[in-house]
């Protein structure tokens, strides 16, 4: 049976950009196939953090998670460090990963080139996010569009290991990304992705009030000067929002008002904020029952842990007797 697994840090709110990237892809996906979803705390370490605000952020996204629609009946969600095999996997590729191709991810491009002290963590972390993977054997990955790359080295650790350690070469399946239409979200300033880090973000539990606040001055075409101007949708990341959110009809209707500049920006804004509530309502009202009632939320997760414990402990039972680790 397929097998598919993805991750999120915990380094912050969960936004719209996870949401439309990944999640809403898991909540389809779940019980399609064996699910298992994972709120990757070790991940999330690797930059300065606070030991208090990471198990309250730890709760947070798990409750976010549920509320967006992840059933435990149907998928496995669970936090990382509750099951302490994906070190050791990670600990066991890193031996057969050229450390230049951990130089040349983009990812690790960008932040390395924004600090002044680099630590091995953001370096290995593909290995570590490929251990996520592996653990499990999972085939299916469902990412936005950052990860892709990650992806691609992933797959090529599962096909390195293969060759030098399994007779059986198909030991660990090659796993393969798999993207919504909106793969990659913008922040609010439009110029760089919506990220937790970047504090860029619009949080999927937020209020209305909080939600307009944000997207009230939030970058359009940034060619359009005046509300007289015609603006042109294809630039612009409200336009892209609409798309995600709103009707067929209704981003039909704005693509016309705003290259004719029937509205404003501001007028299309408010026309975009009312189609995020239609989504966004019965997240937020899922949100807080589970709120009411916090012992849903430890049984997930001590029911998620406790299944992919069983399975982690299977495929290391794998990897140790190919390596020689057994008598
Ligand atoms: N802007 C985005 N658009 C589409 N998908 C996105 N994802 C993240 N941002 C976008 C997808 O969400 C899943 C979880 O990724 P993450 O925890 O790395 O999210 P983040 O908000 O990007 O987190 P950070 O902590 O701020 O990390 P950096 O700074 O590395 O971006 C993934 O499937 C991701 O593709």
């Amino acid at each position: 049976m397929a097998r598919i697994f993805s991750g999120i840090q915990p380094s912050g709110e969960l936004h719209i950009g996870n949401y439309l990237g990944a999640v809403k892809n898991w909540v389809a996906l779940q019980g399609t196939a064996e699910s298992f979803f994972c709120i990757v705390d070790y991940h999330a370490i690797i930059a300065a953090y606070e030991p208090s605000q990471l198990r309250q952020r730890r709760r947070e996204m798990a409750l976010g998670l549920l509320a967006a629609g992840l059933d435990p009946e149907r998928c496995s969600l669970f936090v990382q460090s509750d099951v302490p095999d994906h070190t050791e996997l990670a600990w066991i590729f890193n031996t057969v990963t050229p450390v230049g191709e951990l130089e040349r991810q983009t990812q690790f491009k960008d932040k390395s080139a924004r600090q002044e002290s680099v630590n091995a963590g953001l370096l290995n972390y593909p290995i570590l996010q490929a251990a996520d993977i592996l653990l499990y054997r999972a085939d299916t990955v469902p990412v936005g569009e950052d990860q892709v790359q990650h992806l691609e080295l992933s797959r090529v650790i599962a096909r390195r290991w293969n060759a030098q350690f399994a007779a059986d070469a198909d030991f660990f399946p090659e796993p393969r990304p798999l993207l919504t239409p909106t793969r990659r979200i913008m922040g609010l300033d439009g110029s760089s992705k919506m990220s937790k880090s970047t504090g860029n973000t619009i949080g999927l539990l937020e209020t209305p009030e909080e939600i307009w606040a944000k997207l009230r001055p939030a970058m359009t075409d940034p060619a359009r000067l005046r509300k007289t101007d015609p603006g042109n949708p294809d630039v612009c990341n409200i336009y892209t929002l609409h798309k995600a959110f709103s009707s067929p009809d209704t981003v039909a209707h704005v693509a016309q008002q705003c290259t004719t500049a029937g509205w404003g920006c501001v007028d299309c804004k408010k026309v975009l904020a009312g189609s995020m509530e239609t989504e966004l309502v019965p997240i937020r009202t899922r949100a807080a029952s589970l709120r009411a009632n916090p012992a849903l939320l430890d049984d997930a997760l001590a029911s998620g842990a406790e299944k992919c414990r069983a399975i982690a402990k299977e495929t290391m039972r794998g990897v140790r007797e190919r390596m020689g680790f057994t008598a």
